[in-house]
């Protein structure tokens, strides 16, 4: 069994809605009683497309699945709730990234991990210190030495019960 935690990013079609449902679906590849989520949080898009604000959160759960098996369950995820690709860095109704593998590396064609941008990106780090925040990377940083204020000050908390 292992620890694995996932980013999850929606900015259309009710974005919060995307990510509850998303959360109901992680449930089910998760051992009893490992799900956690973060808070969810408002965040301006990243890159150049003009688009929506995303919403933004990150889940970590225990899971039997291998690597490429847990890829497909999250891709198999985001297919049903209509996700659509077309331009890259475009908008989207549900992306889930896998961003650690317990503290394994892996480098396949389809899977990179950890994630390649996990480290530039706030609306990323700062839901995993909500939940994780004496995480240490399998680069053996630490998660806290990467949050900056400027990362904190780029997200807005929703304090709403998810
Ligand atoms: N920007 C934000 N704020 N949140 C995301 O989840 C997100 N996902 C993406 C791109 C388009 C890079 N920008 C994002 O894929």
């Amino acid at each position: 069994m292992t620890q694995v935690f996932v980013a999850l990013g929606a900015n259309l079609e009710d974005p919060k809605a995307q990510l509850d449902n998303a959360v109901t679906a992680l449930s089910a590849l998760a051992e009893q009683d490992s799900l956690k989520v973060s808070p969810y949080y408002c965040s301006t898009p990243m890159g150049d497309v003009v688009q929506p604000d995303y919403i933004n959160a990150v889940a970590s759960f225990n899971t039997k699945l291998r690597p490429l098996a847990l890829l497909d369950a999250l891709q198999q995820i985001e297919n049903t709730q209509g996700r659509v690709r077309k331009e890259r860095w475009g908008p989207r109704t549900l992306d889930l990234d896998l961003l650690l593998y317990g503290d394994e590396i892996i480098d396949e064609p389809r899977l990179k991990v950890p994630h390649y941008g996990m480290k530039e990106r706030s609306f990323v780090l700062v839901p995993l210190s909500a939940i994780a925040p004496d995480l240490v990377l399998p680069c053996k940083t630490t998660l806290r030495s990467l949050i900056s204020d400027k990362f904190l000050a780029e997200l807005q908390r929703l304090d709403n019960d998810h």
